[in-house]
């Protein structure tokens, strides 16, 4: 059975993140998407609230289940039994940030990393622009789905504590 790992903060989940998630998941018969956590980061979402809008934004994939990390993301795929990584691409500064990574991953445990690009539609879409947008006013429903747009406007409302 074949496996892969996602990892990211996912703080929020976009659709671009969406995007990866999807064709990793016609690829591969299980995917656990993992929210990593940063300990030396607040979040705008805690990971219990990441994990429950990313579970639902991907509740027709039935092959692919989210989970929170802390540490090494190849640990996770050992306790997985994941051989792969998987993350997306959005342009070059993602690949030269990347490179590092996957060949200190791959020393590490013999882990490949695999890279997916992402659809044009995103390549510019981060959590923090789309976070940042949204504080100033702008529109992001062409970025997420609609029960993390609604989550991420009542938080910088304040209506969801
Ligand atoms: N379209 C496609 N892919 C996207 C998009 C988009 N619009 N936005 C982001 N992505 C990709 C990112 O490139 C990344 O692959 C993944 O989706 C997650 O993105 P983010 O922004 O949620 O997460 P990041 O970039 O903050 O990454 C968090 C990680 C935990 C993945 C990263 O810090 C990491 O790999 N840490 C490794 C910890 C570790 O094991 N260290 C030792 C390494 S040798």
């Amino acid at each position: 059975m074949s496996a892969a790992v996602c990892p990211g903060s996912y703080d929020p989940f976009t659709l671009g993140h969406r995007y990866v998630v999807e064709r990793t998941a016609a690829r591969f018969d299980r995917v656990v998407v993992a929210v990593v956590v940063n300990p030396n980061k607040q979040g705008m979402f805690n990971v219990d609230e990441r994990i429950k809008l990313i579970e639902e934004d991907c509740a027709d994939l039935p092959n692919v289940e989210v989970r929170s990390w802390t540490g090494l993301v190849v640990d996770l795929l050992t306790e997985e039994n994941a051989d792969t990584m998987v993350k997306g691409l959005r342009s070059e500064t993602d690949f030269a940030y990347e490179i590092p990574m996957a060949q200190m991953n791959r020393e590490l445990t013999g882990c490949e990393t695999l890279f997916m690009l992402t659809d044009p539609r995103f390549a510019h879409v981060s959590s923090s622009l789309v976070k940042e947008v949204a504080k100033l006013g702008g529109d992001v429903t062409p970025y997420l789905s609609t029960h993390i747009h609604t989550a991420l406007l009542d938080r910088i409302s304040g209506t969801r504590t």
